[in-house]
C-alpha cells in the first residue's frame, strides 16, 4: 500500500513538472547503470563510472539532500555475474570546480575529474538495508556548490564508481528538501556528460534522453557503447521528424555526425532509444554526444526548452 501510495505520489509530483527524479519521467529511464570494475565491458559499461550534475536555482536557500535509490548492489534489481562482490562508492562533490574544471565535463574518468571539494561519501556493497529502498546524503547548503553564472545556480557533482567486483549497480537519485522523503525543488536540474543506463526489459518502452545544442554548435557527434544491436536510436528535434543514427552492437563504439540546422539551436534534442523485437533483455548502454570542438554536451534530466516536438514542414508560398 504505501508503495503504491509514494509511487502515485511520485507520479502526480512528476506530472506537474517537477523534475528531480533522476533519471526523470520524460527520458522513461529505469535505472543509471555502474559496473564493478572487474567487470568486462561487454556487460555494457565503457568505464565504470558515472558522474551527475545537480543544480539548485540561486533563489532557493533552504538545505537539501541527494537521495539514492538501491545504491547496493544485490537483490533483484542489480545484474548478477556469478555471486554479488561488488562495491560501489558514492562521492558527492561542492566547491570552486567541482563542474567547471575541464576534466569534471569529460566523459571518462580521467585527469582531475573529482575536482572540488569532497562533501560526503559511502560505499556499499550488498546491503538489504538499501536494497530497494532509499540512503540519503546529506543536509547539504547550496552555498557549499560551486555558483555558475550562467545558470543563476549552485552545482554539485555525484559520481558512482564501482572499485571492485563484476556486477552491474542500478540506482537512481532524487534532488529533494527533505531527508525522508522525496519533495523536489522547483527549478533545479541534473545533467550529465555521459549517460549509462539500463533499458526497460518491455519491448514497447522508448527511452529518451535530451542533449542541449548551445548557440555556436555546427554539428554533433553521437557516440553509443554496447547497444546489443537493440532496435533503433533515433533524433528527433524541432527541425527533425526521426534521423536514425549508427548503433553498436556488443562491447564497441558506433558514432554518428549530424549537421545541426539553425532552428534547433538553443534547444534541446531527443534521442529516442526504440527496442528491437524479440526482447533484448537487460540491456546496459552508455551514449554521449560532442560539439564540432569535442566538447562533451550536456543531457539535462529535465530537456532545456521542454521536450522538443517537429515543427513540421515551413510551407512555402510563391509570390506572385
Ligand atoms: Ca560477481
Ligand atoms: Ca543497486
Ligand atoms: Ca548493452
Amino acid at each position: 500500500m504505501s508503495r503504491l501510495l509514494n509511487t502515485f505520489i511520485l507520479l502526480t509530483i512528476c506530472v506537474f513538472g517537477y523534475s528531480q527524479p533522476v533519471p526523470n519521467v520524460e527520458e522513461n529511464i529505469p535505472y543509471l547503470m555502474t559496473f564493478g570494475e572487474a567487470a568486462e565491458t561487454s556487460w555494457g559499461d565503457d568505464d565504470f563510472s558515472q558522474a551527475f550534475f545537480f543544480q539548485i536555482p540561486e533563489d532557493y536557500d533552504q538545505p537539501f539532500f541527494i537521495r539514492i535509490f538501491d545504491p547496493d548492489t544485490g537483490g533483484e534489481i542489480d545484474e548478477i555475474s556469478g555471486e554479488f562482490n561488488t562495491r560501489c562508492v558514492f562521492e558527492v562533490f561542492g566547491g570552486e570546480g567541482n563542474w567547471s574544471d575541464p576534466a569534471a565535463k569529460e566523459t571518462s574518468p580521467v585527469g582531475n575529474y573529482k575536482s572540488g571539494t569532497l562533501l560526503a561519501t559511502r560505499a556499499f556493497a550488498a546491503n538489504p538495508r538499501y536494497d530497494n529502498n532509499w540512503f540519503t546524503f546529506g543536509p547539504f547548503n547550496p552555498a557549499q556548490g560551486e555558483y555558475a553564472e550562467e545558470f543563476k545556480s549552485y552545482i554539485f557533482k555525484v559520481i558512482c564508481e564501482g572499485v571492485s567486483g563484476d556486477d552491474g549497480n542500478m540506482y537512481r537519485y532524487y534532488l529533494s528538501t527533505s531527508g525522508t522523503e522525496n519533495r523536489s525543488i522547483e527549478d533545479a536540474n541534473a545533467f550529465a556528460y555521459e549517460y549509462s543506463f539500463r533499458m526497460h526489459n518491455e519491448v514497447e518502452e522508448v527511452a529518451h534522453i535530451y542533449p542541449y545544442v548551445e548557440e555556436g554548435t555546427i554539428s554533433v557527434r553521437i557516440s553509443n557503447f554496447d547497444w546489443d544491436w537493440d532496435g533503433n536510436i533515433v533524433v528527433i528535434s524541432v527541425a527533425r521528424q526521426g534521423r536514425e543514427v549508427k548503433i553498436s552492437g556488443e562491447d564497441f563504439w558506433a558514432n554518428d555526425e549530424l549537421r545541426v540546422q539553425d532552428e534547433e539551436i538553443e534547444t534541446s534534442m531527443d534521442f529516442r532509444f526504440i527496442k528491437a523485437r524479440p526482447l533484448v533483455r537487460n540491456n546496459n548502454v552508455v551514449v554521449n554526444v560532442r560539439n564540432q570542438f569535442g566538447d562533451a554536451m550536456p543531457f539535462y534530466t529535465s530537456p532545456l526548452g521542454g521536450v522538443p516536438k517537429y515543427r513540421g514542414e515551413v510551407e512555402f508560398v510563391p509570390i506572385e
